[in-house]
């Protein structure tokens, strides 16, 4: 009887003892109650997925809707007022020709006055359907027109404006035993003559966009998605990193506007398994890192090179502000505004698809 319970044990411990090493300790990690989050908004089904987010001149902010769960629902772009305190539906977000939908992620302002999106089609088609659209925004701030600027893209994903150029990160290249993605820098001027279609991944190094690709080796999720989240520090090196592993990257700014490829920073999956949106935080000189398997948020201190973990918890549905597959952070009126995906994929804390689609706010020190 002793020696079958022995037996029983044994492997128990030892699948136990190799499971610590490839999954992150959370039962360990505490976020600090100063930085507990607190519900900032809870939408209707209109926004049954909140992903990207950005602001203008005047500080009020935007949120895209992908709509991703429910997809009766168009894809839409909300407006919450600085100063009024309201929400309101900004723009629908154009659907494709061909899917009939449009998946509003990343968005942006650029410096010529217009709101430039991620058209995410990779979840309904992943054949090269996905575009980086352009809200022509007039004088008075109000939305004219969507164009088509890029197209020819896998998974666009995060979107920023620096200078006369539009970034975005594309997460999937497809290409065999690869797990690529990319980071595209494109002029404004490059869409004088309508929209440019990007080259076929297998050519991606020669696509004069093309300004990086990071590699992702799927640990425990098993999962691949590259490229994800990006942002600019106040220098304009590049931040970014991949969903799939955590990997965390900067591209360092040339002095000739070019970027250097990208360099690894940290690459430690047991203690960041997923780079989802990422986050300049001026004031400590931080990137700030939504991880979305966690429920976590965590900073990486560009001056000290350290990581550091602001919040955690465990799987919720998000009514009461925690957590719930934070996708997208924004430092907005000196606080942090999370948004919270909620949709789920193999190996995130978040066990479903819940009513309650939200966005957060937290303390930032
Ligand atoms: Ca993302
Ligand atoms: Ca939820
Ligand atoms: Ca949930």
């Amino acid at each position: 009887m002793m020696n079958k319970s022995f037996l029983f044990v044994l492997p128990l411990v030892a699948i136990f003892a190799g499971h610590t090493l490839a999954v992150p300790p959370t039962q360990a990690l505490k976020g600090d109650e100063q930085f507990r989050p607190k519900l900032f908004k809870q939408f209707t089904d209109l926004v049954n997925v909140p992903d990207g987010m950005t602001q203008d001149k005047e500080g009020n902010f935007y949120v895209a809707g992908p709509n991703l769960v429910d997809m009766s629902y168009p894809g839409i772009i909300m407006k919450y007022g600085k100063k009024s305190k309201k929400w309101e539906i900004f723009v629908a977000a154009a659907n494709h020709p061909e899917t009939k939908k449009g998946f509003p992620m990343g968005l942006e302002f650029g410096d010529d006055g217009n709101l430039y999106y991620a058209d995410n089609q990779y979840f309904v088609d992943k054949n090269y359907k996905s575009r980086l659209m352009r809200v022509v925004i007039d004088k008075q701030g109000n939305p004219v027109k969507i164009e088509t600027v890029v197209e020819h893209v896998k998974l666009t994903n995060a979107v920023r404006c620096r200078g006369d150029a539009v970034f975005f990160t594309d997460t999937f290249f497809d290409l065999k035993d690869q797990n690529a993605g990319g980071i595209y820098r494109v002029p404004f001027s490059a869409f004088e003559k309508g929209p440019v279609k990007l080259l076929n991944k297998e050519e991606a190094e020669k696509d004069p966009y093309c300004i990086g690709i990071t590699h992702c080796i799927p640990h425990h999720r098993k999962d691949i998605a590259a490229t994800d989240g990006m942002c600019f520090d106040k220098t304009g090196n590049i931040y970014t990193g991949n969903f799939g592993d955590g990997h965390f990257y900067t591209l360092k700014l040339h002095p000739d506007g070019s970027y250097a490829k990208p360099l690894s920073l940290f690459q430690k999956p047991a203690e960041l398994p997923c780079v989802d949106g990422v986050n300049y935080y001026a004031k400590k000189n931080w990137v700030i890192i939504a991880d979305s398997e966690r429920n976590a948020v965590l900073y990486w201190d560009i001056d000290a090179a350290k990581l550091g973990l602001l919040w955690i918890n465990d799987d919720s549905d998000g009514a009461d502000g925690l957590l719930d597959q934070p996708c997208e952070c924004m430092v907005w009126n000196d606080q942090l505004i999370i948004s919270s995906f909620d949709m789920t994929f193999p190996g995130l804390k978040n066990s479903k698809n819940d009513a309650f689609h939200t966005l957060s706010v937290m303390k930032l020190p």
